[in-house]
């Protein structure tokens, strides 16, 4: 298992050291030809730097990166590639120009200004460049790296991660355009740094995000998983064991993250939180201390290890069970117990106070014990994998695994939907060792663990079973369905390509 955050991003001159060889090879040559050429043809000039991050799959670990655990995902293949160039014009014609050679997604534009507000009301897909861009310039200020006065970009963009999937679309666009800001800039931070500060640029499109998909991102490996952990970011490789395939599936239901965060994602972190800090006040917190101290689960777990410890446990839901009561919450039952309104518990932070506004209750009981199962199925998986078990036994033991967590997501967390349950069931029911939901759910893929050989005889009854009926109705086109189901292997995270 080795280290590798703390190297800088890799900078190519030819595509192979990313692309390999063969027919995937052949794919990323004739997408950089577009975008050179689209490049020009928009933008009258060649682009001076490109940059590249992948999506990801998560194998274990949903919805506990914000609370501070660590989770086990793998890049994807697809990415999103950047075109990019300076563009020093006139004194007060700066605009940063961001195109794409997706023609469904018009030109943007933005001022150069990097302390401009990202207008979340108004959704449009630039916004994440202008994350990038925000915070490649706030972290770079941070350093007292001096960047010169604000200059305008032009910037081509082409993803092929499927949008709104759980396959992290939008943190390979929002990595790929901080690498190409920061190339274009000529600099070039330590891995880590960039996973961090690109975790953080996300949060300016209005989710609470928590890191794992920036930080896979920029740090995968080529042939492995990685086990991320968080405060500090770090990745650990993990090899899978030989004989297993991941397939990955599309429900074919859209998650639309940023747009229902209110009732959704960050709904999940504010109940995180708050059930945290219950816990904290139950197992001997004063209640100021408790609002202050404790942000999330993690900062509680030792407290609730230490009561289930004086019960012959190690298990923190035991403490779950004990302090916290299965009916949801009521706004004013939780004011009651911390002493405080939630406004201020929250810091009247305007994404906390969207999710107070849209809450009818808070089911703090079963998002508590989600996390705390889930943050322990994380490190079983990685221990089932480096242990002395066949290869088969060890398959069928990280399938379990898969199975345990998707149960969890969706009966505790219940960030599933009917669609991924159907599709989930179909995988099984043919012959998937383990499936589960991954990403943030309500929508996008599902990631089944199956038998190598029998990968392919798999994948061709899933597309009967759960995609047959869906190309009759034209939900889908038959000749689309690549994009929609496919065996994954793990790729290669974030590179710079100057040629
Ligand atoms: P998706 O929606 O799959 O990109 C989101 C979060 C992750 C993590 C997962 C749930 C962002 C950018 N990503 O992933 O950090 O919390 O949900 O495990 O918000």
């Amino acid at each position: 298992m080795a280290k590798h955050e703390e190297s800088a991003v890799p900078i190519f001159s030819s595509l192979d050291p990313v692309y390999g060889e063969g027919s995937h090879l052949a794919e990323a040559q004739r997408r950089f030809d577009v975008l050179k050429a689209k490049f020009n043809e928009v933008f009258g000039d060649s682009p001076q730097v490109f940059a590249r991050s992948p999506g990801r799959v998560n194998l274990i670990g949903e919805h506990i990166d914000y609370e501070g655990y660590s989770v086990l995902p793998m890049a994807i293949r697809q990415d999103t590639i950047i075109a990019i160039r300076k563009r020093e014009t006139q004194e007060g014609q700066h605009q940063l120009r961001i195109a794409n050679v997706n023609e469904k997604y018009s030109m943007c534009t933005y001022p150069a200004d990097p302390d401009q507000e990202i207008d979340l009301k108004n959704h449009k897909w630039g916004h994440y460049f202008i994350c990038g861009y925000k915070g490649f310039h706030e972290y770079a200020k941070s350093k007292g790296v001096d960047l010169g006065s604000p200059v305008g970009l032009d910037v081509l963009v082409d993803g092929i991660v499927p949008t709104g999937s759980g396959l992290s679309s939008s943190a390979a666009f929002v990595c790929s355009s901080t690498i190409a800001i920061m190339a274009v800039f000529s600099q070039n931070f330590a891995k880590k740094e960039l996973a961090q500060l690109t975790c953080e640029c996300e949060r300016h499109i209005g989710t609470q995000s928590g890191g794992m998909d920036q930080a896979i991102s920029v740090m995968a490996k080529n042939g492995f998983a990685e086990l991320i952990d968080f405060n500090p970011v770090r990745a650990t490789d993990v090899k899978l064991p030989d004989g297993g395939s991941f397939v990955i599936a599309h429900s074919l239901a859209e998650s639309q993250k940023a747009v229902t965060a209110a009732t959704n994602y960050n709904n999940r972190v504010v109940e995180c939180r708050l059930a945290s800090i219950i816990l904290g006040i139950k197992l001997g917190m004063e209640p100021k201390e408790a609002v202050t101290k404790v942000k999330t689960l993690s900062d509680v777990e030792g407290l609730c290890v230490s009561f289930a410890g004086d019960r012959g446990s190690s298990d923190p839901v035991l403490a779950v069970k004990e302090f916290l009561k299965e009916e949801p919450y009521t706004a004013e039952e939780i004011e009651k117990i911390i002493e405080e309104k939630l406004p201020s518990v929250l810091g009247n932070d305007p994404t906390s106070l969207a999710v107070l506004n849209a809450a009818k209750h808070f089911k703090l009981h079963q998002r508590a014990a989600h996390v705390y199962s889930e943050a322990r199925r994380v490190h079983a998986f990685k221990d089932t994998v480096y242990s002395t078990l066949s290869d088969e036994d060890k398959l069928k033991k990280l399938g379990d695994l898969m199975n345990e967590s998707h149960y969890s997501c969706s009966v505790l967390y219940e960030c599933s939907c009917p669609e991924l349950e159907e599709l989930v069931n179909v995988c099984r029911e043919n012959g998937a060792l383990g499936a589960r939901l991954t990403g943030a759910g309500w929508g996008g893929c599902a990631v089944a663990l199956v038998k190598e050989p029998s990968a392919s005889r798999f994948i061709t009854s899933v597309k009967e079973e759960f995609y047959g009926k869906r190309v009759e109705k034209g939900v889908v086109k038959e000749e689309d369905m690549e994009q929609y189901l496919f065996a994954s292997k793990p790729s290669s995270g974030a590179a710079i390509f100057k040629f």
